[in-house]
């Protein structure tokens, strides 16, 4: 339930004044006092993918003043340390709300020990923490990653087609609950099938510009493959330019399968140039705005929510699809 409201303001732009441009984006806002506002500190991993960049647009478009809120968003540029400073600013605030996108799944214990002691209900989203304490955190409510891992596999076992699979793996952030789960789905695939053959692997961090320099590397080796395991889009978006430029044909020469189905990738779906893209849906703004609505009313949450997610290839893909998903 909301506690006795204080006054948001002064502690606001004293941060604000502190840490000269820190990214609170609610340390910038107006001086109007609304303390009739839920306020929600919201710390983002970053702004490192089309995926994350939807999923912060869903959390704000729902957590509105409009709606009831004061949303303080907080970009902890993919380094879990500044999630933590965030968390401890969010609880100096007296936020009624913390949202928490984990960056990697350890290493949170203490911090969000030090939330509960403040009394202040933690909502996990996105990517799970792991933690002897489940009381650490609210709810959580996310996307199952090994079951994405799982539909890749499968459908590569579809789509072998009489071929020995020699694959080329760029795998997420290391330690995110994303990248655990989809490359737990792709060993378990290999340990299953004699005929195929892991040929490297290296993280692009979830990163456009990496994923590409990663897939460079790949190709100086010259080492043959003919299968490429992208743990998320902006990664297989820099993978399509170094394999053209690499004369080698994305989708053709080489199996490309990916992870988020952004509609960047879905019209290269189109094209021919990714064979299979495997959602992870990220419009959280909603799920989590009810979440707070049923705390606020005294009712409780379920603890784990997983998101329904489909998967796409050419055959069952027209723009009208594409249109329709709002990322
Ligand atoms: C998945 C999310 C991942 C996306 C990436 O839920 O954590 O992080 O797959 C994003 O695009 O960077």
């Amino acid at each position: 339930m909301k506690k006795q409201k204080k006054n948001l303001i002064l502690p606001l732009l004293l941060t604000g004044l502190l840490f000269g441009g820190c990214s609170s984006h609610a340390a910038q806002s107006s001086a109007e006092d609304n303390t009739d506002l839920i306020v929600v500190g919201f710390s983002q991993v970053g702004a490192e993918s089309d995926w994350r960049n939807a999923n912060t647009r869903s959390m704000q478009e729902a957590l509105t003043a409009e709606n009831g809120y004061r949303l303080i968003l907080e970009d902890a540029q993919q380094k879990q340390e500044k999630q933590i400073t965030a968390i401890r600013n969010f609880i100096n605030q007296g936020v009624d709300y913390i949202v928490l996108a984990p960056t990697r799944e350890t290493g949170w214990d203490t911090v969000l020990t030090e939330a509960k002691k403040a009394g202040i209900p933690v909502i996990i989203v996105d990517r799970m923490i792991e933690t002897d304490d489940p009381d650490l955190f609210t709810c959580w409510v996310g996307s199952d990653f090994r079951s994405e891992g799982d539909k890749a596999v499968q459908w590569l076992e579809e789509h072998q087609d009489g071929r020995k699979l020699r694959i080329a793996h760029l795998q997420g952030s290391i330690g995110s609950s994303a990248q655990i789960g989809r490359t737990s789905g792709l060993d378990a695939g290999i340990a299953a099938h004699d005929d195929w053959t892991l040929v490297f692997r290296e993280s692009g961090d979830f990163t456009q510009a990496k994923g590409q320099e990663m897939t460079e590397k790949l190709l100086a080796r010259e080492t043959d493959f003919n299968v490429l395991y992208s743990e998320n889009d902006n990664m297989t978006y820099g993978a399509i330019e170094a394999l053209q430029s690499a004369h080698l044909e994305p989708g053709k020469d080489v199996t490309i399968l990916s992870f988020d189905a952004s509609s960047k990738a879905l019209h290269l779906i189109l094209d021919g140039k990714i064979n299979y893209d495997v959602e992870c849906n990220p419009l959280h703004g909603p799920r989590v705005r009810k979440i707070i609505e049923q705390l606020e009313s005294g009712e409780t949450p379920l603890k784990y929510t997983y998101v329904e997610e489909v998967s796409f290839e050419s055959s069952n893909l027209l723009e009208s699809v594409i249109e329709g998903r709002g990322y």
